[in-house]
């Protein structure tokens, strides 16, 4: 009987400590890579808890005190402060990976050791999951951390949209929770020119605004709305949201289009074209033969004065320039473009193409910069130093890096979350076609196919977000989440993903969103894709 009411304990123990443990799952997006959680209790942070400062981290406590001022409903929650035991302490350590942190919780304290200012900053943003998805109960436990990925990053076409000031903030907030580290601002295309140039003030004059929006897939003219449409940021915002982005340690990389994509330039400076003559801002989606001349020596001057602002603006090393999409139609015809040809000694418009390209990356250099581009700048024969988005599948990332280039994979099947989100594309609006479920975005393997050697060369992995069909930030943030999560699983924990927990997971992540007030597609919690 002794014996059997010792087993009837054991199992009892072992039931329950199995449902302690499930109970006890962190449920963390982006996985961590390591949890320990077999200490008992937890720790409850209030608004009344203190963060004591080490080592001149009041930037990112301060900053997570202030994200967490709507959930404590305080104006002044989690005071700073330089001295005491209790409650949360944050300060780094050389042993500690750069972006890592490692979080300690006991049932009177939280201990986060950063490896620099910003794994401080992840450790919080961890804290903060942890706090709002779970009632201020913070488990006790250990976990250490670290990205997998340097380059985590999300794209934000601005020029077939525009979104305020305040949006991108908005943006910004929901990457640096899911611990992403750069913004590709597309800031330039052929719907409208973005950003103030001083030296060219027509650009946003002028380029700044299009007739009307093409709001259908179709050509008919009842698929234009017929009304005006514009903006731009001034020198002075564009200023405040790298700021911004920064106090985030969000690096923003600019892009500025060329020489394809330009069509809003040539509108507001007609010089710029082959023929010179006015073309519109263009009010269609697609590819125009509208480009840039790649042989007058003004084209060449025009894009160092404009880079020349933008490099002063963005502190960040890498600099889009495009290079995606260049029809070479006007360039066969121009008698520039062949006289830049025959003079370099180039074969053809591809490698003319590939020239601009080449001149344009020197230029950069001389500047202190690096170039990216989308992975045409292969097409005409690609530099040693540029760095390579991957756009068009995966082949051509590879083949950059197994050449030694550095490489960004965002390949349009996988990274592109314009696309619908569901095969049924039930309720979702009009979108520009494809389709991309919040599954396939987690399943992604960014090595697939890759050999060792080129494997080191892919430095990160980022998602795009086209805005041809995305009017306003709603619909944006609607795209973004929750597919955002998939992502930041594969760029943070891409050795770490788990087809078994993912789903429950979200969940978690879903209560998160909502208590942050963010837009997201119910799809994939609806079960259906
Ligand atoms: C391709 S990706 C483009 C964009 C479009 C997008 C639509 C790339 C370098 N070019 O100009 O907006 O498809 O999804």
């Amino acid at each position: 009987m002794k014996r059997f009411s010792t087993i009837v304990a054991t199992l009892l123990a072992l039931v329950l400590s199995v449902s302690a443990l499930s109970a006890r799952e962190l449920n963390l997006i982006p996985e961590p890579s390591y949890v320990d959680l077999e200490a008992e209790g937890d720790y409850v942070v209030t608004e009344k808890t203190r963060i004591t400062v080490v080592d001149e981290m009041w930037h990112p406590a301060q900053l997570f005190a202030e994200e967490m001022m709507e959930y404590f409903g305080s104006e002044k929650p989690l005071r700073t402060v330089k001295r005491g035991d209790k409650g949360i302490k944050v300060r780094t350590d050389i042993f500690v990976p750069k972006e890592g942190y490692e979080m300690t919780v006991t049932e009177d304290s939280i201990l986060i050791i950063g490896g620099s200012e910003v794994g401080v900053y992840y450790g919080l943003q961890t804290l903060r999951q942890l706090i709002i998805t779970n009632d201020g109960r913070v488990p006790c436990g250990f976990i250490a951390d670290e990205p997998n990925f340097e380059y985590r990053g999300a794209h934000l076409d601005v020029s077939r949209h525009f979104f305020s000031v305040e949006d991108v903030k908005r943006y910004i907030d929901i990457l640096a929770a899911h611990k992403l580290n750069r913004l590709h601002w597309h800031l330039t295309d052929d719907q409208g020119w973005r950003i103030e140039i001083k030296a060219y003030p027509e650009l946003t004059e002028k380029g700044s605004m299009r007739k009307e929006t093409l709001i259908g897939h179709g050509l008919e003219p009842k698929w234009w709305d017929g009304k005006p449409y514009g903006g731009y940021y001034t020198q002075d915002e564009i200023r405040e949201v790298v700021a911004y982005a920064a106090d985030r340690y969000i690096t923003i990389i600019p892009e500025i289009e060329m020489p394809g994509h330009s069509q809003a330039a040539l509108h507001a400076l007609p010089w710029l074209g082959c023929e010179e003559q006015e073309v519109g801002v263009w009010t269609m989606w697609g590819v125009t033969p509208e480009v840039l001349c790649a042989g007058k020596q003004t084209t060449y001057d025009f894009l160092e004065t404009v880079l020349s602002e933008v490099v002063e603006l963005f502190p960040s090393e890498l600099i889009h320039i495009g290079g995606d999409e260049c029809p070479k139609d006007r360039w066969k015809e121009c008698e520039h473009c062949q006289a830049m040809i025959k003079a370099q000694g180039l074969a053809n418009e591809e490698e003319l193409q590939g020239y601009l390209v080449a001149r344009i990356e020197q230029f950069l250099i001389s500047k202190g910069k690096r170039m990216i581009g989308w992975d045409e700048i292969l097409d005409g024969g690609v530099t040693e130093t540029a760095t390579v988005m991957s756009w068009r599948g995966i082949n051509g990332g590879i083949y950059a890096a197994e050449r030694g280039n550095d490489v960004v994979m965002t390949p349009m099947n996988l990274c592109y979350f314009n696309f619908y989100q569901t095969k049924s594309r039930e309720g979702e609006g009009l979108q520009i076609g494809g389709y991309i479920p919040f599954d396939m975005v987690y399943n992604w393997d960014p090595y697939q196919k890759m050999s060792d050697e080129a494997k080191a060369h892919i430095i990160g992995v980022q998602c795009n977000m086209w805005s041809e069909y995305l009017k306003d930030m709603e619909t944006v943030e609607v795209m973004l989440l929750p597919r955002l999560a998939a992502m930041s699983e594969v760029q943070w924990a891409t050795d770490r993903r788990n087809n078994d927990t993912i789903r429950r997971k979200m969940e978690v992540m879903r209560k998160f969103y909502e208590a942050c007030g963010w837009h997201y597609a119910p799809y994939y919690f609806e079960g259906r894709d």
